[in-house]
């Protein structure tokens, strides 16, 4: 008998690889998603929510019914970058139009939502946030016990070594809300740092994309037209048809760290730096003097996630899977 699904709170802002992330959590028996928090981030807090909840319609089953809350729709402190519309498409989902979403999101704010959500099951919720960081820390400022009642928080964000995707130094979600991050990964919460240190080792080329869309399934064909818009994007900044589809990779490695290779280290965002504001530093040599407070991702069996990811959502949305698969 296999082991009980870890129960999840994805914490996003759809955006075309959250939607791919949540497509794979859904498909994925390991995972349990208890709800879906979003938070302003690749487009606006209202297509946000508006894209999880058409999303949700898309992958149907469990979750259809999941409950989906809306969070903060600006950063913590200072100042952040505008949305990414030009990576994600004018709607975050890559021009791919999806029905009009069949209900609201819940009432409630996302962060109380998740407190009263970790607090009823201490030691049970992998928070996976694939987004500016705004909720997360809200959640463990402002909820006393709720970071220690957490199981892990698996964070797709930052460049340890790689260059940023904003600045040089700067990856989006960090850069969105550095105050955040850094107060996320400074909590003492267990935490796990997904960053384009493995995402960008770790491509979709444009070949899965188009299997996807030959497969003709709704959610087959609306995750390959969103990797292609995405490949497009990237080809033009990278030179490569493919893409990195960060958030799925962090999803993968709640269900499978052994995806990825993980170094133990003291981590911490720069708040303040004239170039270098939201970079990730990754203390991997113990210089800093502090204990190590995370695991960073420093390396990914790129084939095997490619093969995981498009094998796992042909399974469960492709036009021959068999019904009831999720
Ligand atoms: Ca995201």
């Amino acid at each position: 008998m296999s082991p009980a699904p870890s129960r999840v709170v994805i914490d996003c802002d759809p955006g075309i690889d959250d939607a791919i992330a949540l497509l794979l959590a859904y498909a994925s028996p390991e995972l349990d998603v208890a709800g879906i928090t979003t938070v302003a981030g690749n487009v606006g807090l209202d297509q946000v929510v508006d894209n999880a909840l058409r999303l949700c319609d898309l992958i149907g089953g469990a979750a259809a019914s999941t409950p989906v809350l809306r969070g903060h729709a600006g950063p913590l402190a200072r100042g952040r970058r505008q949305p990414d519309e030009p990576v994600h498409g004018a709607y975050g989902l890559g021009g791919v139009e999806l029905p009009q979403a069949t209900r609201a999101a819940n009432p409630g704010h996302a962060v109380d939502w998740t407190a009263g959500e970790v607090r009823a099951r201490p030691g049970e919720i992998t928070l996976i946030a694939t987004a500016p960081l705004i909720n997360v820390a809200g959640l463990l400022h402002t909820h006393p016990g709720a970071g220690a009642a957490l199981r892990e928080i698996v964070v797709m964000g930052g460049a340890a070594f790689a260059p940023g995707n904003v600045t040089p130094a700067a990856e989006f979600n960090f850069y969105a809300d550095p105050e955040a991050a850094r107060y996320v990964t400074e909590s003492g919460v267990p935490l796990r740092i997904v960053g384009l240190d493995v995402t960008r080792a770790a491509l979709t080329p444009l070949a899965d994309a188009e299997t996807l869309i030959a497969d003709g399934g709704p959610a087959t064909s609306a995750a390959g037209r969103m990797l292609r818009h995405l490949i497009e994007r990237y080809e033009w900044r990278h030179g490569v048809r493919a893409c990195a589809v960060h958030d799925a990779l962090a999803v993968a490695a709640a269900i499978e760290p052994g995806l990825l290779e993980w170094t133990e280290a003291w981590v911490t965002v720069e708040c303040a730096g004239e170039f270098t504001r939201g970079a990730l530093v990754a203390d991997v040599h113990g210089r800093s003097g502090h204990a190590p407070n995370a695991l960073v991702a420093t390396g990914v069996d790129a084939d095997a996630f490619r093969a995981f990811m498009l094998s796992r959502l042909l399974a469960a949305y492709g036009t021959s899977a068999p019904p009831l698969t999720r």
